[in-house]
C-alpha cells in the first residue's frame, strides 16, 4: 500500500477543476505532490514558477498542510513517482474524451514501472474547465470569474 500520491499536469494556469482533484485526494491519500510536468503536446504560457506559485497560494488551509507542490522538468512522470517513493497517480476525468487520453497513459506507467492510476471522476459543475479554454475566453474578453483562483484572475489579466 502507498501513503503518497502523485496529481500530475501541467497546470497552466491551476483550474478550480484541479484544486477540486486535488482536494479529493488529499482524502484518500496521507500526501499529494502536486506535480509541474512537461506536456510535449503544449506550448507553455506561464513559467513554471509561476504555476507553481499559482497552486500554492491557492490551496485551502487544511489541504495545503498535506500537500507539495514542485515541478520536474523533462522527466517521465514514473520516475518522478519513484523518486518520490509514490505508488498512485491520481488524475481527474471530465469526460470520455479525457478517458481515452488518459487510458492508455495510464496502461504505459503501470507498465514502466508497476504504478497505478487511480481516476476521480470531475465534479459535474466544472466540466466544462480546462486551462486552454479558461485562457481562450478570458483572451478575447470572456469571464472566467468562478472556474479559477483569484490569483489566476489576476495573472491571466496581467498576461
Ligand atoms: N475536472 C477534473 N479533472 C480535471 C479538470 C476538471 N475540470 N481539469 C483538468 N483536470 C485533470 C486532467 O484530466 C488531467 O488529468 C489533470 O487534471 C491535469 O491537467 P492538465 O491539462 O494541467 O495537464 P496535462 O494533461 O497537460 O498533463 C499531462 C502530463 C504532464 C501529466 C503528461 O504529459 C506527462 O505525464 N508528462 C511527463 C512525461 C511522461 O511521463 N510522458 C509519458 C506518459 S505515458
Amino acid at each position: 500500500p502507498t501513503r503518497r500520491c502523485v496529481c500530475p499536469g501541467s497546470f497552466d494556469p491551476v483550474t478550480n477543476g484541479h484544486l477540486d482533484v486535488i482536494a479529493r485526494a488529499t482524502t484518500l491519500f496521507e500526501e499529494v505532490v502536486v506535480a509541474v510536468l512537461h506536456n510535449p503536446a503544449k506550448r507553455g504560457t506561464f513559467p513554471v514558477e509561476r504555476r507553481l506559485a499559482m497552486v500554492r497560494e491557492a490551496l485551502p488551509a487544511g489541504v495545503a498542510d498535506r500537500v507539495r507542490v514542485e515541478a520536474f522538468a523533462d522527466r517521465l512522470l514514473v520516475d518522478v513517482c519513484r523518486d518520490l517513493d509514490a505508488g498512485a497517480i491520481v488524475k481527474g476525468l471530465r469526460g470520455g474524451t479525457d478517458f481515452a487520453y488518459e487510458l492508455p497513459m495510464a496502461r504505459m506507467n503501470r507498465h514502466l514501472t508497476g504504478v497505478e492510476t487511480v481516476f476521480l471522476p470531475g465534479d459535474p459543475s466544472l466540466e466544462h474547465v480546462s486551462s486552454s479554454l479558461v485562457k481562450e475566453v478570458h483572451r478575447y474578453g470572456g469571464d472566467v470569474t468562478g472556474l479559477v483562483p483569484q490569483g489566476v484572475l489576476e495573472a491571466l489579466r496581467a498576461l
